[in-house]
């Protein structure tokens, strides 16, 4: 882990690829504290905040809300964490989010959960999704894949350069996909 006593995985996958379906796993298995960034915003959203408006615009459009907001939010979050274990879901999603978070918060991941998914299996499941987001219509997931392959990928590059990512096969059953994840959480943290 790194030196203050903080452990920090990031969760990093298209749209649909099961991030929300395996944090609250690791969670139940390890009890580290699930930092959702898009769960976050949502919730600035529904408390009619300020910057509520602006979010759900984005969220609308796909698009990537400004590092000063989530960063913010993210560290709100931890600063309140009784554990000082993370797994952040989602975030950072382009070289700014990434940039910004090391630069503020002053953490790097230990290392990267990537949950590799095709493209037609991202699309089927967020189609049949049906929870009634505002993202989860064809016009709206095409743009999330753009914003993905070019924005957070390169993110997903960059540490990998670095050695920290452990890329998960997230086509699988959701029980195959957690013993990958388990495997690879054991390996660095016991
Ligand atoms: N499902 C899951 N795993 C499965 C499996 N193994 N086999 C079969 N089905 C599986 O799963 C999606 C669906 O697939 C579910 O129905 C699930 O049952 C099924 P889920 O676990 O929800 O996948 P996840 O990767 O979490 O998908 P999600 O749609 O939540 O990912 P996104 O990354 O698109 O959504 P997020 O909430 O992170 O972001 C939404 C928007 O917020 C972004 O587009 C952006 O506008 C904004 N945002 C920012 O601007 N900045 C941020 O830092 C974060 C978000």
């Amino acid at each position: 882990g790194t030196s203050n006593g903080v452990f920090c995985i990031f969760v990093l996958g298209g749209p649909g690829s099961g991030k929300g379906t395996q944090c609250p796993k690791i969670v139940e298995h390890f009890g580290f504290t699930h930092l959702c960034a898009g769960d976050l915003l949502q919730a600035e959203v529904e408390s009619g905040s300020e910057n509520g408006k602006m979010i759900e615009q984005f969220k609308k459009e796909g698009k990537i809300v400004s590092s000063e907001v989530t960063v913010k939010l993210l560290q709100n979050a931890m600063q309140k964490s009784t554990t000082k274990k993370f797994v952040i879901d989602g975030f950072p999603r382009n070289e700014e989010n990434r940039a910004a978070f090391e630069n503020i918060v002053k953490i790097q991941p230990d290392f990267v959960l990537f949950f590799d998914c095709s493209q037609e299996e991202l699309i089927r499941r967020l189609l049949n999704r049906n929870q009634g987001r505002v993202d989860d219509n064809i016009e709206t997931i095409s743009k999330r894949l753009r914003v993905y392959f070019d924005s957070t990928l390169p993110v997903i590059d960059y540490y990998s350069s670095r050695g920290k990512v452990h890329k998960i096969d997230a086509q699988r059953p959701v029980e195959e996909v957690f013993d990958d994840v388990k495997r690879v959480i054991y390996k660095h943290y016991s």
